[in-house]
């Protein structure tokens, strides 16, 4: 055994880093025997920036529990990749002329030595990067099925685009309604796109939440944006002889619609021009809603502006009562069937805008437990509804106005709402039907650094998929990647790449210049880990058996990909299920996210606010363990935390003590042993780390063995075997530093390939308990006893407490009660 009082973490650091690689112990190996675990975290898109340390919380965090699963005898996979297509690095060619794929291989470079730096235990033999043309031929091939069985088409939508840029932006690169590039207006555009069908998925994408263990606000978030809505369909006849249908949840408000509004952009408005005698205020209107974000539409707080169609009306079906036809910009298009009845007495947005223009209001709901439907106070009742309209309280008395008892409503009155909806639906023959928030997802971008779309425009025979032997469809060498100045890709202008045969007809054809959003790649990276390299499929069958066997165990990413990534992820994979190439209808079992690190001053990291910390800096300085120690103590770990390089010392100094404590238990004779009280504190420190790892309670087990060494280092001797057991529980914080002083004990193996201790549970069982004294019900004093102290030895000592004397002296004692284990209770 080697003493050696320096803790050199940089000399350490490099020579484990060294010897795990070259033993390969982080190599992940299809092996049936074994019980595999795939711990997952979202591979980096590599930035000019380098590493950051947002990235190395959620990274330590995986590996925290890839560690532990490792020593729990599990066959671990724990992969890294690369997220490379992406606009920051083409905005770099764009600025400096060099190739993305150039930048890209320097960056990668840059974050794989960073990575490595900090002794993550990624299986690096199974790298992916979604730019290598290796694996995007496999992105291309999942969109060729998806347009083979119909779930990828062209569509006209509507774009964003940049007036100063002349190019379309996506959703994310509008910024405060204003491009994120150059600050120019954006407005919207009509434009051919790609679309792919996610909304075909809403439905299992909705429900399968119930089969996976993701965080609850998780859940919730997807649930929001998938928006199932179940209700009706209900058609009001227009007095042109067109009907229009409206998509409600409220089918029992149907006697209280006092009016219909319909989309702007609903088509019907322009079949109506004939018959609307306002036709130039309703185009003036319908103009000016173009420009009126969807957001802006949304928001409550904003005003709610419309237009009548006048000349024309609707028939209510319930009440045959003729109510006007109204357009505004608080009924979307894109949602139902871009046409509401409205009911001010029962929706808020229907009230504000029907006092605002004057519009009737009817009350048709009462509250179920309402006293005052008694016949004779209900005119009474209702007048004092209808005042709570008016004054605005209304919504703040929720159960006046929401589901309750139908009145009014003709054969319905009297019936509950629940029922009505039903009823009252197939009454005026409506359907019952499910609606979703969801839409389907803009598939191009028209962009040189991302997957060209695999798709040959041929006159004669339309849109003709690249046959699959011939993917990869690669990007072509281009000397400007500045986009044209029609909004096309970049890819659009070399004519040599874009000029084809029709793979039908062999006459000449025109290649697909969109190219895919850089969410394409990260839709099955993870599927790509389990067989990294094959040339014949995406992953074999088997590789996806055992690696994909109930998904992927454990994913941890940020929150902001709920309704991005990770919803797209979950229905590419759904359709590789239906399509029998994966083995799992959902991907990833287990779901958590991290709080983000913030600056300092509490900001949001930034390049331009100059805060962002370099790990590297600290690496250096105080070493990849303090780091990684100091990034799981940091505060809770689904917590928001400041940064603070100042605490960076408390991390390095428990390292530095642990270290000295080791080589003092070194130095002690085999023999020696740790007293009783540690050897139990170290046991209780053993649960302590392997429950709060399940639970991501990082924090909390560093300081369940911060208090272990206080205590330790209190009562020495540390006894050889306990020493090691301790090294063992922090070995998953502190790969480094636990491995050399494992090695310093002279273990063979690597600390890292050892078993998870076990707790002994006879130690971890208190034998001593303190119990409540009390005199004539008041608690008086507490002493500490042994669990199975007799009940007059007990009785006795309570008696003779000097704070319980105080309280007995010179009185009677009439009776004493012993509770075992809680209390003595004493009558005076
Ligand atoms: C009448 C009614 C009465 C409504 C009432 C609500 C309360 P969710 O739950 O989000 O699906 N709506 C329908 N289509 C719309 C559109 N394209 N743009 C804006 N609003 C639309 O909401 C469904 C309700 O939102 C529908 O039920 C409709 O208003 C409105 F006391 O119909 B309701
Ligand atoms: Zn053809």
């Amino acid at each position: 055994m080697k003493k050696n009082d320096n803790y050199s973490h940089a000399q350490i650091e490099r020579k484990w880093q060294k010897a795990w690689e070259t033993q390969a112990i982080y190599t992940a190996k299809r092996d049936p025997k074994k019980k595999k675990f795939f711990g997952l975290i979202e591979f980096p898109y590599p930035s000019g920036s380098g590493l950051h340390v947002g990235h190395v919380r959620s990274n330590t965090a995986m590996d925290v529990i890839a560690r532990k699963r490792r020593m729990e005898g599990f066959n671990v996979l724990y992969p890294i990749g690369w997220d490379a297509f992406g606009l920051p690095t083409e905005n770099y060619a764009i600025k400096t002329g060099i190739a993305p794929a150039k930048v890209t291989k320097t960056n990668t470079d840059i974050f794989r030595k960073q990575l490595k730096s900090i002794g993550f235990s990624f299986d690096w033999s199974r790298e992916v990067n979604t730019t290598d043309p290796a694996y995007f031929k496999w992105t291309q091939w999942i969109f060729l099925q998806m347009y083979k069985k119909g779930l990828a088409y062209k569509a006209k939508t509507e774009i964003n685009w940049c007036t100063s840029c002349k190019i379309g932006l996506a959703n994310e690169e509008v910024v405060g309604g204003v491009c994120e590039r150059c600050g120019g207006k954006v407005e919207k555009r009509q434009k051919e796109q790609w679309m792919l069908a996610i909304t075909k998925y809403a439905d299992r994408l909705d429900r399968d939440l119930d089969t996976v263990d993701y965080l609850e606000k998780i859940k919730i978030q997807q649930r929001n944006w998938i928006g199932k809505s179940e209700g009706s369909e209900i058609n009001f006849k227009l007095s042109t002889g067109d009907s229009v249908p409206v998509f409600t949840t409220r089918a029992d408000t149907l006697f209280g619609a006092t009016y219909i509004v319909l989309a702007p952009e609903n088509q019907l408005v322009s079949q109506l021009k004939a018959s609307v005698k306002n036709w130039d205020d309703v185009e003036t209107y319908i103009r000016k809603v173009k420009d009126t974000s969807e957001e802006d539409r949304t928001n409550d707080k904003k005003e709610k502006t419309g237009v009548c169609l006048e000349g024309i009306f609707a028939i209510n079906p319930a009440t045959n009562e003729q109510i006007p036809v109204w357009i505004a910009d608080y009924v979307l298009n894109s949602y139902g069937t871009g046409a509401v009845m409205a009911v001010p007495a029962h929706d808020e947005r229907d009230l504000a805008f029907a006092k605002k223009y004057n519009l009737p209001k009817k009350i048709v709901i009462v509250s179920a437990h309402s006293e005052s439907l008694d016949p004779g106070n209900k005119d009474e009742f209702l007048q004092i509804l209808y005042a709570l309209l008016e004054s605005g309280d209304a919504f703040g008395k929720k159960n006046f106005f929401t589901d309750g008892v139908l009145i009014d409503s003709g054969i319905f009155s009297g019936m509950a709402s629940a029922e009505a909806r039903k009823k009252v639906t197939e009454a005026i023959g409506g359907k019952i039907v499910t609606k979703y928030k969801l839409r389907d997802w803009v598939f191009s971008r028209q962009r040189y650094w991302g997957e060209p779309i695999p798709i040959i425009h041929c006159e004669k025979c339309g849109y003709v998929p690249v046959p699959e032997k011939e993917l990869p469809v690669l990007l072509p060498k281009v000397k400007s990647y500045v986009p044209t100045d029609t909004g096309e890709s970049p890819l659009a202008l070399i004519h040599s790449w874009v000029n084809t045969k029709c793979p039908t007809c062999r006459g000449p054809a025109r290649r697909e210049t969109d190219t895919m959003p850089n969410w394409a790649g990260s839709s099955w990276y993870y599927l790509r880990y389990t067989d990294p390299t094959n040339k014949k499929e995406l992953a074999s069958k088997e590789n996806l058996a055992y690696f994909m066997k109930n998904g992927v165990d454990w994913y941890n990413g940020g929150m902001e990909h709920t309704t991005l990534h990770l919803l797209y992820s979950r229905f590419w994979h759904k359709f590789l299920y239906d399509l029998k190439v994966v083995p799992t209808s959902e991907p990833y079992h287990k779901r958590t996210s991290h709080g983000m690190i913030l600056a300092e001053s509490g900001d949001k990291m930034s390049k331009s606010k100059g805060n962002v910390v370099n790990p590297d800096e600290i690496v250096k300085t105080y070493g990849a363990d303090t780091l990684r120690v100091y990034e799981m103590f940091m505060g809770p770990f689904d917590q928001s935390v400041a940064w603070s390089t100042a605490s960076m010392m408390g991390p390095r100094k428990f390292l530095e003590r642990v270290w000295k404590l080791t080589q003092r238990s070194i130095l002690v004779s085999p023999k020696a042993k740790t007293t009783k009280e540690l050897e139990k504190l170290l046991h209780k420190t053993i649960k302590k780390v392997t429950e709060d790892i399940e639970t991501m309670g990082f924090n909390t087990a560093i300081s369940a063995m911060m208090i272990f060494l206080n205590e330790a280092e209190k009562s020495e001797p540390l006894a050889h075997k306990d020493a090691k057991l301790f090294l063992k529980i922090l070995a998953p914080f502190a790969p480094h530093m636990t491995e050399e002083l494992w090695d310093q004990f002279g273990e063979k193996n690597f600390i890292h390939t050892e078993d998870w201790p076990k707790y002994t549970q006879k130690l971890i069982i208190d034998d001593h308990v303190k119990i409540a004294i009390q005199v004539n019900g008041k608690v008086r004093d507490e002493i500490e006893i042994e669990i199975d102290a007799d009940e007059e030895s007990v009785k006795k000592e309570a008696l003779a407490r000097t704070k319980v004397l105080q309280f007995t002296d010179g009185k009677q004692i009439k009776k004493v009660i012993y509770v075992k284990g809680r209390l003595v209770s004493i009558v005076v």
